[in-house]
């Protein structure tokens, strides 16, 4: 029997889904008729930066009206009490898992609550619109901020502290991502490769559901808090040797 100590814990759209925030890929995941492939890229911003700015503000305005859900606020009360190491890499730019109470938490694909200056390079904390090109707080020029969101074709951020951390996890956890999108769905094969245990929770079996040890299909407002309850009642025991 193996005790789990460090565990990461890597979350898509799905786990913000009950909480009324579309996702990509399902039958909603359009938005506006647009794809997210072909609003949030460099090129894009470039070619209609009104556009993107505006799929950004509709969606940064949107935080407003939602609300952690059950899944959040399990892992919240897992981070609080697990003993180890543990990290929650989001795929998401809500802010919702900070809201449920969650500390440990990397924004792998950015924040929609950060706006990036293109002319000073700094970042900051934003919750209004971008559209109306608004001055830069540090710098003071206009019209050069941009979302702080990782667009295709960019690297996401702290990949090195993401690797680390799988390298050193008994336990991968993926909740609520469809594996669609890169490097995120290659991390269940190095958590694997690294000996650690790999667990899915989806609302259906991802593109990466075969990588995984074992997948618990249903929605993550349900699994999540069973799956926290186990953890912390002394599940945590492997059950592979
Ligand atoms: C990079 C920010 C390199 C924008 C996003 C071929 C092979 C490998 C890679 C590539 C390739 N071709 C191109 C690439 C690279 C590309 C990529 O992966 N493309 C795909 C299309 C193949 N990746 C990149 O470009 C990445 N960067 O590779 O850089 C590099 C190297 C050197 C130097 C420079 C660069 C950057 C990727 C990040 C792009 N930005 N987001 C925004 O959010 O607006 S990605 C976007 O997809 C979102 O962030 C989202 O988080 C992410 C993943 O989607 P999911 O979270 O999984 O959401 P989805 O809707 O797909 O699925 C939801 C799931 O939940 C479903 O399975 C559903 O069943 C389930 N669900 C629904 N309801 C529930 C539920 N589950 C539980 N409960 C429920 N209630």
């Amino acid at each position: 029997m193996r005790d789990i100590r460090n565990i990461v814990i890597l979350t898509g759209a799905g786990i913000s889904a009950e909480s009324g925030v579309a996702t990509f890929r399902g039958p909603d995941g359009l938005w506006e008729g647009h794809r997210v492939e072909d609003v949030a890229t460099p090129e894009a911003f470039r070619r209609d930066p009104a556009l993107v700015q505006k799929f950004y503000d509709a969606r940064r305005a949107k935080l407003k009206s939602v609300e952690p859900n059950a899944a959040h606020l399990a892992l919240a009360r897992l981070d609080a009490e697990w003993p180890g190491e543990l990290l929650i890499v989001t795929q998401n730019v809500d802010d919702l898992h900070e809201r449920a109470g969650a500390k440990r938490v990397l924004h792998m694909h950015g924040e929609l609550k950060s706006a990036w200056c293109l002319a000073c390079d700094e970042r900051m904390t934003w919750e209004e619109e971008l559209s109306s090109g608004p001055a830069c707080p540090e710098c003071g020029l206009a019209g050069r901020l941009r979302p702080d969101i990782v667009w295709f074709g960019e690297m996401p951020y702290e990949m090195d502290r993401i690797e680390g951390a799988i390298r050193e996890a008994g336990l991968f956890v993926s909740i609520g991502t469809s594996g669609a999108i890169y490097p995120a769905a290659g991390f269940v094969q190095t958590a694997r490769y690294c000996g650690a245990d790999t667990l899915e929770m989806n609302l259906e079996p991802s593109l990466g559901s075969v990588y995984f040890h074992e997948s618990r299909v249903g929605p993550a407002g349900s699994l999540v808090p069973t799956w926290v309850e186990g953890m912390l009642g002394g599940e945590h025991r492997s059950s592979r040797a």
